[in-house]
């Protein structure tokens, strides 16, 4: 809520969450975002998000709705689907996802039989919940099987990953990621997944932001049957989901997500994405996703250089993993506790193979699509990194914490959030 009557009333009728929404602001303000699939929304997504489409319901599909008054819901769910279109390259689109699981479950719901295989990345080698970990719904619904990086490059291992392939002959073949640092050649899934007569699915979500500017691959322009995203992580939208599909499978994605798992779409949030997709599409987006590519690689090198163990040694997209076990004797857990104590949010995060458990994991995962959309370039990224390396280094001593935060402090004044 952005408009002032409304915080007036708020901080009246209810002071108890007023004060929790004040001191979430007060925290972004002061600290740093560093967790890769959070960003800070565009503003004009936030006014859309508390909007009068918030009281609209809207079954059904732009034309064919099952209640009235739907004049202004058709337009902006129309307006959402062609811009995704053109801005994905994409035959259809389906905005009404509520957000990234439902996305990806309508889509092996819609597609395939319970019981079939999925052949989907491995969780601790950068894939996702949703690509069939085994406390999943959708874990018990289908058969996952895996396919996991080269502990020597740290990228995908193709021929083992063809291997599987032949043995499973999988429905769908799945590829994306939340912690893998590298971008991925769609073609050589795509062989794969022809070569065993499987359907192809990228689930894009952490880079779908990258993806929309041009500066990382198109899955889609590599043959993929489907594509998902989520609409807040570099994308800047708000919260949701969107399916990118061939017009083949139209029909049956559009049924899956409505009425097959969810009712009434969140129509405040399609009004937010569609103005997302438009500002997407515009030469600023464009460079603000160059540099926050160009930001994670400075990021990366800069704490390389403060003799930090990167998994596979650096990044190609947005975001880095740290093994902070090899590098600070510290695990991920605790890394990411002392970078709270200095204004740095990041999150603990398993790595290939991980010995430790989730709670517990060896490595910190860090990514630059907040930062940079407060403006922050290449000379915050060494400050951030000096803040990092020495805040990990020094194992919880208080004074050099204290130092560290008001270093973290320097710099978050100079940038203020977008929207707030
Ligand atoms: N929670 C998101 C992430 O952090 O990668 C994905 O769901």
């Amino acid at each position: 809520m952005t408009d002032t009557a409304g915080r007036t009333r708020l901080a009246q009728s209810d002071p108890d969450i007023f004060l929790a929404l004040k001191g979430e602001e007060a925290r972004q303000r002061a600290g740093l975002e560093l967790i890769p699939s959070e960003n800070y929304a565009f503003p004009e997504v936030l006014t859309l998000l508390g909007s009068a489409f918030t009281n609209k319901y809207a079954e059904g599909y732009p034309g064919r709705r099952y209640y009235g008054g739907q004049e202004y819901t058709d337009r902006i769910e129309t307006l959402a689907r062609d811009r995704a279109r053109a801005l994905f390259r994409a035959e259809h689109a389906n905005v009404q996802p509520l957000s990234g699981s439902p996305m990806n479950q309508a889509v092996y719901l819609g597609l395939l039989e319970p019981g079939e295989t999925i052949l989907a990345m491995d969780l601790s080698h950068g894939g996702h919940l949703t690509h069939g970990a085994p406390v999943s719904h959708m874990g018990r619904l289908f058969n996952f099987v895996r396919y996991k990086t080269d502990p020597a490059t740290g990228a995908i291992d193709f021929e083992a990953l063809r291997k599987v392939a032949r043995e499973t002959r999988p429905k769908l073949v799945v590829c994306g990621y939340s912690s893998y640092p590298r971008d991925y050649d769609y073609a050589d899934f795509k062989r794969v997944a022809d070569e065993v007569d499987a359907l192809t699915m990228a689930d894009v979500s952490h880079i779908g932001g990258l993806i929309a500017a041009n500066v990382m691959r198109n899955p889609l322009d590599a043959g993929f049957d489907i594509m998902t995203t989520t609409t807040h992580k570099s994308l800047r939208g708000p919260r949701g989901g969107l399916i990118l599909c061939k017009e083949r499978f139209a029909k049956k994605i559009d049924a899956s997500v409505f009425p097959g798992l969810q009712g009434g779409p969140h129509m405040n949030q399609v009004a937010a994405a569609a103005t997302t997709f438009r500002l997407a599409a515009m030469p600023a987006f464009q460079d603000y996703a160059r540099t926050v590519l160009a930001n994670a690689k400075a990021l990366a090198a800069a704490l390389v250089k403060r003799q930090t163990k990167l998994v596979t040694g650096g990044t190609d997209n947005h975001l880095m993993v740290i093994d902070t076990v090899a590098s600070f004797s510290l695990n991920g857990a605790e890394a990411q506790e002392a970078l709270d104590r200095v204004g740095l949010t990041s999150n603990k995060q398993v790595i290939p193979d991980d010995p430790n458990p989730p709670m517990r994991p060896s490595g910190l995962r860090l990514g630059t699509p907040a930062a940079t959309a407060r403006g922050m370039g290449a000379d915050e990224m060494e400050e951030i990194a000096a803040i990092i390396a020495g805040t990990l280094a020094a194992r919880g001593d208080s004074a050099a914490e204290a130092e560290f935060a008001s270093r973290t402090r320097a710099l978050t004044a100079r940038f203020p959030v977008p929207g707030l």
